[in-house]
């Protein structure tokens, strides 16, 4: 057991007005210009870029939060994308590892390239980015931003630079599709997805055939398809009522906590689980910013939740 306490924010999104303000309900203050708390060290789950109005000032908070030890933050599928975005493709001179000829690519991230683009502060912060570990174990809880993943994890490790940050090479083969780096990087930034066996489909909420279901990696156990999926209600209910296929990713877990982001939820913050709890409830649209306050129970509970104003 660990005799720190944490507080676990979810994903910003640039909503720096939010941020101010769930620091201050949370009671941190300044202290030489760095947000601190005198017994709570704060835990962003990444994301902190993109979408919303004040993504530099995200940053100029969190940053010298890391770097004065009074905070850790994990990458999150945004700041992996900035990376790649920023990164000359080895194969495909002019071209970067993430494409800049897909308008929707550019459009994600215009909020960001608004604030840094042609300046050298952006070589700055994706170094800075670069530095941001995967995710955190501290015995007593873990961090990520999507999904934990025992084998993935174990399968990158060795890859992997000091404090489980990505390496150059890494950030290549993670944007190869195909490649199990890059299935690697998907799961843990984005959760698991499992192709469902063959004939076998279902329609999502805008009426898409679908062959893959996201699965809530969190589940106690993976025997129904229907039980352990993401998806809406009406998705579910419109499901075939079947058996997960057999898959060596999806085991159940065991470990102490885990705290995640990325899931857009909405309504009052409560956990997934006894040891789940995301903490990502749209600050990115128009929902609160929230964190969970965590003091060291292994049982996790919904009054730990705290969230900011809306605006
Ligand atoms: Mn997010």
């Amino acid at each position: 057991m660990s005799d720190e306490a944490f507080d676990i924010i979810g994903d910003v999104h640039g909503q720096a007005g939010k941020l101010l303000g769930l620091l201050k309900i949370l009671g941190y203050r300044q202290m030489d210009g760095v947000w601190s708390h005198p017994e709570q060290r704060a835990i962003f789950v990444g994301d902190l870029i993109d979408r919303g109005p004040r993504q530099l000032e995200t940053i100029d908070i969190v940053r010298p939060m890391v770097e004065a030890g009074r905070a850790h933050c994990v990458l999150g599928n945004h700041e992996f994308n900035a990376i790649a975005w920023a990164t000359p493709h080895p194969e495909e001179p002019g071209e970067y590892l993430r494409s800049r000829k897909k308008a929707s690519n550019r459009a994600q991230h215009e909020a960001f390239l608004t604030e840094v683009e042609d300046t050298p502060l952006h070589d700055e912060l994706i170094a800075w980015f670069k530095s941001l570990p995967l995710w955190l174990d501290l015995g007593a809880i873990r961090v990520v931003h999507a999904c934990w993943n025992d084998g993935y994890m174990s399968r990158r490790k060795p890859h992997l630079g000091q404090n489980n940050t990505l390496t150059e090479e890494l950030v290549v083969l993670a944007s190869r599709k195909g490649h199990w780096v890059y299935e690697a990087v998907e799961a843990l930034r984005k959760g698991l997805e499992v192709e469902l066996p063959d004939g076998v489909f279902f329609h999502d909420k805008d009426g898409h055939e679908r062959r893959a279901a996201r699965v809530k990696w969190w589940a106690p156990d993976f025997s129904s398809l229907r039980n352990s999926a993401l998806a809406p209600r009406s998705v579910l209910a419109g499901m075939p009522d079947i058996p997960l296929p057999a898959d060596p990713r999806l085991a159940p877990y065991e470990g102490p906590p885990v705290f995640f982001g990325h899931y857009w939820r909405s309504g009052s913050p409560e956990v997934m689980a006894e040891k789940f709890a995301c903490v990502d409830y749209s600050a990115g649209k128009d929902g609160p910013l929230v964190a969970y306050r965590w003091e060291g129970e292994s049982e996790l509970r919904d009054a730990h939740f705290v969230s900011s104003d809306s605006n």
